[in-house]
């Protein structure tokens, strides 16, 4: 099966099984784990911040963020299209009684300003709940992987400290966003106050994410980690695939961006398969198939006959994603098998 439902069904390369038997360990919550501590600081500096946690999950990571940065009964503006406002099954709003605010989200991932400038300048009044947080995503999923502009997150970044608010990142593909960027983590990251990234998605690791602050910040999050049931105990044997991850497997999500790319040109020039331009691709192509939902029903069935799997990501879209499992030559198996299924399908 050519599997391009997600980055997140990597499997841990044979470096990081190696590095996870042999890891040293401690107990995490007593923050005597030396593969953890060394994986924190790599994160944090890499990121340019002074402290990192490492966190199960980058749903955790964003939680205890909004949960460190908010108080109950405030507000929390984010992405309409954010991962943290549509698939973290609203845990900041029923676990932070966080009032979280989607501000439109452009195709390309951007937040649509002068809403947020309008929300951020309303007078005081006792009817508002009060702002305490404003949140970007990069890459952002939702609006087909596309990494966000440093200029956008600038923008944004000055509106919120204008108002005196926190901004966090979700960089869960932070690194995505660097490559297609050409810059660096650390140079998306200035524009935040906090960061969670992850490990288990084009790195490659079983499981891990990094929630990275100022060390104040990063004390505060760690109460709500435990609060949340994330103080890991020998937690260095997710680590020490982690540290593998950020020394040897950055520099290939290149490979999985040229896929993407050869993906999208190759089903764009399949008749009734529609491929959502990006201004600025990283790992993900989504494509509408023409016909509505009964077609793109027949579609991905077809597809699976011929051992290719993507996730729906409307009644009749698609998300496919590219990853370390996928080859250049899968690509090619993927545009074939395209092409038959369009041709079974569109031929009935
Ligand atoms: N995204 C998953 C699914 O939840 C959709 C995927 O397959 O892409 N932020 C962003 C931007 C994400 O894409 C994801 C996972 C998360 C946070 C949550 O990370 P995990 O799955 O580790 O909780």
């Amino acid at each position: 099966m050519i599997d391009l439902r997600s980055d997140t069904v990597t499997l841990p390369t044979p470096a990081m099984r190696e590095a996870m038997s042999r890891a040293e360990l401690g107990d995490d919550v007593y923050g005597e784990d030396p593969t953890v501590n060394r994986l924190e600081r790599m994160a944090a500096e890499i990121v340019g911040m002074e402290a990192a946690m490492l966190v199960p999950t980058g749903t955790m990571g964003n939680l205890a963020a909004m949960l460190a940065h908010c108080q109950r009964g405030t507000k929390a503006f984010l992405g309409a299209q954010a991962h943290t406002y549509v698939y973290e099954a609203g845990g900041a709003a029923a676990l932070g009684g966080i009032v979280m605010t989607p501000i439109r989200n452009t195709d390309n991932g951007e937040i649509d300003l002068d809403e947020l400038r309008d929300e951020l300048e309303r007078p005081p009044d006792a009817h508002f709940a009060l702002p305490a947080l404003v949140a970007l995503e990069n890459t952002h999923n939702l609006c087909a992987g596309s990494a966000v502009e440093l200029s956008h997150m600038t923008a944004v970044a000055g509106l919120a400290h204008a108002h005196h608010l926190p901004v966090h990142l979700d960089g869960a593909r932070i690194f995505n966003a660097a490559i297609a960027l050409e810059t660096t983590a650390k140079k998306i990251a200035e524009s935040a106050d906090s960061v969670s990234f992850c490990l288990s998605k084009g790195l490659a690791c079983p499981v891990g994410s990094l929630l990275c602050g100022s060390r104040e910040f990063i004390g505060r999050a760690r109460r709500m980690r435990k609060m949340l049931g994330g103080g890991m105990r020998q937690a260095g044997i997710i680590a020490a695939a982690g540290i593998v991850a950020l020394e040897t497997m950055i520099d290939r999500l290149v490979e999985d961006h040229l896929n993407a790319r050869a993906l999208a040109e190759g089903l764009g020039l399949v008749a009734g398969i529609n491929v959502r331009p990006v201004k600025r691709r990283t790992n993900m192509v989504v494509f509408e198939v023409d016909g509505g939902a009964p077609v793109a029903t027949k579609f991905a069935a077809a597809m699976k006959d011929r051992g290719v799997i993507a996730n729906a990501r409307g009644p009749s879209s698609f998300r496919a994603v590219t990853h370390h499992g996928i080859s250049r030559r899968d690509i090619d198996r993927v545009v074939a098998a395209a092409a038959e299924a369009a041709g079974e399908v569109f031929g009935d």
